[in-house]
């Protein structure tokens, strides 16, 4: 065994004490590591303890990283994760760690030391109320100690496992007398604890069943949401969905039950915008198994049904506004899906959805010379790896990259703090996934704010000889918090920027190989000797963080909200946005020079809400309703924007953009959906309005249904910019021109100057 696994102490403690106990509950449950940070001894006993039970002591660096990795053993092979900690210190250090395990349902226990109840009159030092400090972060608190230890443990670890799984904080205390004393009591009062009888449950079961059946038979376009609650079910739901060709969005953490290069893998669900192409134009929408804490804070507001299929007894929240709410087993409810009658939905549709985000994420790589945009990064790495690698994921910007971009075959391959999202995740994590499945390569994605948190485990993977290769996305910056930072009142790059740091360096002074890396080809071979070498490796990658507001935008924002091509536009048009969360567009008003010069000319000297371009200023609604060829911008297919003149439509705060299909304008913009018309005053150039619009739909001049309405539009603005009579009369003699109409949302508006 490495001297970094050495067994501290190679006596067991006596038969029958709490250390005894608690271990041996472990091992009964199947848990083979124990993490830790030791303190004195009644700490070096729980080693000592472990060593004896044959489990491995695994030594750390800090107490939070510890829990994590145990968490992390604990999520890739289902028994306990298993946690040693000193009293006081070192307890408040695991709890970072303790709130990632209680927020991913996550079963660990944490073996802490305390100062023993019989004392606590006496001994002030280093004591804190354990109890309170557990309760508020873990599942349960326990005492482990004294006659009834034996108890305790084995309560311990059932009520780690308990579902809804999530970390236990068992206080040691030989003292102990009754498993009352005030130094710590359980509190496992989850509600799969509290029985439901076995009636009920199989009840409830049959009338979800049949709810779910009958929305199942009237829907045309059903797109099913797994969670993490899906996992333990993936057989019998892939079995169940094969050939149905179901679009399956998943969560961070379900990625894997439908493998994701299948037709029917859709990509991610986060509560983000990169799922609305799918969502809005499902008709229903199915989550099995899904915890609300994997989703991120945002409004649900689509217009389909929504029907929330729970195990029975784990529960639901309020997160899916209006859902439907069951409780039945998940693999039946995926029978039910399956049987439902034939869909609309082209084949392929959820791969087609998946790999646009993709395409659309890689559209938006930026990288200065001599850096490597994260995209690159996420997908160089990807090709020089095995499919069945491991990944672990920090929190940060490179997240919002890595986790759409990093293709996984099954379940487990893909970790990250999902509820929590800490950061100080993905190396200890990693460090877990080695030990736990030490013939895999694994992989762990950390921005450099994160790294730093836990650089020292980068010691611990060495000293254990762990062959984990360490992707750092160098920017010397909280990018993800950059890109969040208003430009006023929020402090500037001091808050939110460090000092250039050499994470090459610092693994070489930690004992793992370092390389610093700027190209793709030099990652590409660092990778091949990290994955050739027995240890760790640090890659240092110099990554640019450009373009990271844009990627925010297609995870999160309105960018997120695109028409793809292949699949159906959105029902009923527009995303439903009445009621709660009515739309509303800033204008930002220029101040303007048509008085003279003034002190900050050309600064935005106010802004102001509108619901509509309606109710605009009417001297620069004026613009939009008089003839006046506006400018328009989209983004061509070599990157840079292109200009042309064209006449201008709206109704409400949805701009009318009418092109001929054959123009290259049409592409451009289902590439990059976005556009910018810009209307300016023909006798005063200083007198001008900008829009900036994001594309929703689409509508062809042929659709059966909809297809007048793109004609009409098209004489409509003839008459309003020629005067002539309908219809419009310009179409290409040569062809059989057809046209399209884009309906374009307006996010932003400017104003400039006056008539
Ligand atoms: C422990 C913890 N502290 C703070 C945060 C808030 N937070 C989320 S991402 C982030 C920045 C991460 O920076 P870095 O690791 O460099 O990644 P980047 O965003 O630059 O890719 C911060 C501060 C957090 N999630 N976890
Ligand atoms: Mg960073």
């Amino acid at each position: 065994m490495e001297a970094s696994t050495a067994r501290v102490s190679r006596q067991a403690a006596p038969a029958g004490s709490g250390a005894a106990a608690i271990v041996r509950a472990l091992a009964e449950a199947g848990t083979r590591l124990l993490f830790g940070v030791p303190g004195g001894g009644p700490n070096l006993d729980v080693v000592g303890a472990a060593d004896a039970a044959g489990l491995r002591f695994v030594l750390a660096r800090g107490e939070t990283a510890a829990v994590i990795m145990a968490a992390a053993c604990a999520e890739l092979t289902g028994a306990p994760g298993a946690v040693v900690v000193t009293r006081g210190p070192g307890l408040a250090s695991a709890v970072n760690g303790i709130a990632h395990a209680a927020l991913d349902r996550l079963p660990v226990v944490v073996i802490a030391d305390t100062v023993a109840a019989a004392d606590a009159g006496r001994i002030s030092h280093q004591r804190i109320d354990q109890a309170g400090l557990g309760r508020s972060v873990a599942k349960a608190v326990i005492t482990v100690g004294g006659p009834g230890a034996g108890e305790a443990a084995a309560r311990t670890v059932r009520t780690a496992l308990a579902a809804p799984p999530g970390p236990v904080v068992a206080n040691m205390d030989d003292g102990a007398q009754d498993e009352d004393d005030p130094g710590g009591r359980s509190v496992p009062t989850t509600p799969a604890e509290a029985q439901t009888p076995a009636g009920l449950v199989a009840e409830a079961a049959r009338a979800g069943a049949s709810v779910l059946a009958e929305a199942v038979r009237s829907a045309r376009r059903p797109v099913l949401l797994l969670g993490t609650g899906a996992i333990p079910h993936t057989a019998a739901i892939r079995n169940a969905l094969a050939g149905r060709c179901l679009p399956a969005l998943h969560t961070y953490r379900a990625r894997g039950v439908i493998p994701d290069p299948a037709p029917e893998a859709a990509g991610l669900v986060t509560g983000g915008t990169m799922e609305w192409p799918l969502l809005a134009t499902a008709d229903l929408i199915v989550g099995l198994g899904l915890d609300e804490a994997e989703m991120i804070p945002a409004q649900w507001e689509y217009a389909a049904r929504t029907i929330m299929v729970a195990e029975p007894g784990t529960g639901h929240g309020g997160y899916f506004t209006g859902a439907t709410e069951l409780e039945m087993p998940l693999a039946d409810a995926a029978r039910v899906l399956a049987g439902g009658p034939g869909h609309d939905w082209p084949p392929g549709a959820g791969r087609a959805a998946q790999a646009d985000a993709a395409a659309r994420l890689a559209a938006a790589a930026v990288a200065a010379p001599g850096r490597l945009a994260p995209q690159q990064v996420v997908t160089t790495v990807r090709a020089h790896t095995p499919a069945e690698t491991i990944a672990t994921v920090d929190a940060g910007a490179h997240m919002l990259v890595a986790m759409p971009l990093w293709e996984v075959p099954e379940p487990h391959r893909l970790l990250v703090s999902s509820g929590l999202a800490t950061m100080g995740y993905a190396l200890p994590a990693a460090i877990a996934a080695a030990l736990s499945a030490p013939r895999t390569a694994v992989v762990a994605f950390t921005g450099d704010g994160g790294l730093g948190m836990t650089l020292a485990e980068i010691e611990t993977a060495a000293r254990l000889s762990l062959r984990v290769v360490v992707i750092v996305f160098n920017d010397a910056a909280l990018s993800l918090i950059k890109i969040k930072q208003k430009p006023s009142g929020q402090g500037g790059e001091e808050a939110v920027r460090y000092r250039p740091v050499s994470f090459a360096a610092a693994a070489t002074a930690l004992g793992a190989a370092g390389a610093a890396v700027a190209t793709e080809p030099d990652l590409a071979a660092a990778l091949a000797g990290a994955l050739r070498r027995p240890g760790p490796t640090v890659i240092d990658v110099s990554v640019d963080p450009a373009g990271y507001p844009a990627v925010m935008d297609l995870s999160r924002g309105q960018a997120g909200r695109r028409i793809v091509a292949g699949l159906p536009g959105p029902r009923g048009g527009q995303p439903k946005r009445e009621g709660a969360c009515p739309v509303t567009i800033t204008v930002a008003k220029f101040r303007d020079v048509a008085e003279g010069t003034q002190p900050g000319q050309f600064m935005i000297g106010d802004r102001e809400p509108v619901t509509s371009l309606a109710d605009l200023d009417p001297i620069y609604k004026r613009l939009l309703d008089e003839p006046v060829t506006a400018i328009v911008a989209v983004i061509g297919s070599d990157g840079l924007p292109n200009l042309t003149p064209v006449w201008f439509d709206y109704e409400g705060d949805t701009v009318l953009l009418n092109l001929a299909t054959h123009r290259k304008k049409v592409a451009w913009l289902r590439r990059v959906p976005n556009a910018t018309f810009l209307l300016m005053n023909p006798e005063n150039t200083y007198h001008w309005l900008s829009l900036k619009t994001v594309l929703r739909r689409e509508i062809s001049e042929d659709d059966p249904v909809e297809g007048q309405r793109v004609t009409d539009q098209l004489d409509r603005i003839w008459v309003k910019y020629t005067g002539n009579e309908p219809p419009y009369a310009l179409r290409d003699p040569s062809m059989d021109e057809r046209r399209v109409l884009f309906e374009l949302e307006v996010v932003k508006v400017a104003t400039f100057g006056r008539p």
